[in-house]
């Protein structure tokens, strides 16, 4: 048996999309795993720890006979390997302990987002950027500081996952299929997220013609303490199977062009009367990345929340910029 004219991986009319994913714990190694799956592309998994992404990464590729998905992963230490990534994932930091606020998280990892953002920039400059690591809205601004990058190339993950919660807990009170719930939920990714009952459907039935406002109350409270639900039963850290989806559904939407419309951490110019914060909006997810920002027409109570959740982000980019340097 002998092969003709067949070079290794000779990838120059097709090339595959490359997806980075920087930070290979729990988040990072589950959403490159479920890239992989979804064949998104080749993925590059790094982390400052020796030997993890190596390992996590010939692990997902020693799966993909099994699972039958051609994706090539890769996993390490040096930025060189991220070069001309089309995007970039960043879960680089450390999680929520119990008792651990979003928040108390802030300083260290705003030094280790900027040193990450600084080596992508670097070594990708044309890449889009999906910030994951809290406290959310306080790094997505760190990494737009040190990146520059225009709207369009830098979101973070918050919205996805927060509505999927909800829409998990819409599907459970009502004993009804998740494919037929859908759920928005905006603002900063905190406390003071605003799930909006009004644009959440069952069936295309808007939720408030199917719950009382008590049972719609109850779970918008338990969608913003999702995280804090999930930290406290796993005491060693906190929430990584959902998070990785939804991450990897933003990445879906950007590397296949399709066009999505999901809630994520945009920086505002004026929507929502807000400019030069990023908020929770719905937003079109497509090949140039962020391609727009939905307005909706917010009643009073939901304006009142958003501007609640506004203060929670501003104070969280007023420590950012108190740092100063972005630590480095
Ligand atoms: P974890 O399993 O600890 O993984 C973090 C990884 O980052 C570890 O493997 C570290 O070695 C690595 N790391 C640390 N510093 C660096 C660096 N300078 N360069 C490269 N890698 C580094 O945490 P996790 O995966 O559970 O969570 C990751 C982050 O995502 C945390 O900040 C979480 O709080 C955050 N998170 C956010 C959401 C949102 O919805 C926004 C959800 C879940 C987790």
């Amino acid at each position: 048996m002998r092969w003709s004219g067949i070079v290794h991986h000779d990838n120059a009319y097709f090339p595959r999309k490359k997806l980075t994913v920087v930070g290979s714990g729990n988040v990072g190694a589950t959403a490159a795993f479920l890239a992989a799956y979804k064949e998104l592309g080749d993925i590059v998994l790094l982390d400052v720890v020796e030997g993890v992404p190596q390992g996590k990464a010939l692990d997902m590729y020693e799966a993909s006979p099994i699972l039958g998905y051609n994706a090539n992963v890769i996993g390490t230490q040096d930025y060189a390997d991220t070069a001309n990534s089309d995007l970039v994932i960043i879960t680089a930091g450390i999680a929520r302990k119990p008792g651990m606020s979003r928040d108390d998280l802030l300083a260290i990892n705003v030094k280790i987002v900027a040193e990450v953002t600084a080596n992508i920039v670097e070594h990708s400059p044309q890449c889009i950027i999906i910030v994951v690591t809290n406290p959310l809205d306080a790094m997505v601004y760190t990494a737009k500081q040190v990146s520059g990058f225009s709207r369009k190339r830098i979101m973070g993950m918050a919205g996805v996952l927060d509505s999927s919660r909800m829409r998990t807990f819409i599907a459970q009170k009502l004993d009804v299929s998740i494919s037929d719930v859908s759920a928005l939920v905006l603002g900063g990714h905190g406390d003071t997220m605003v799930p909006l009952p009004r644009y959440s459907t069952v069936g295309g039935i808007p939720l408030p013609d199917m719950l009382s406002q008590e049972e719609i109350d109850e779970i918008s409270q338990r969608t913003a303490q999702g995280g804090a639900e999930i930290v406290q039963l796993l005491k060693t850290g906190s929430a990584f199977y959902a998070p990785g989806a939804a991450v990897v559904e933003m990445a879906e939407a950007i590397l296949k062009d399709k066009n999505r419309i999901l809630p994520c951490a945009a920086w505002l110019e004026g929507e929502y009367g807000i400019n030069n914060y990023f908020m929770g909006v719905p937003c079109k997810l497509g090949g140039g990345g962020m391609e727009g920002v939905i307005e909706l027409d917010l009643n009073k109570a939901e304006k009142a929340a958003m501007q609640l959740s506004l203060k929670s982000v501003k104070a969280l980019k007023e420590q950012v910029d108190a740092l100063g340097g972005f630590g480095q």
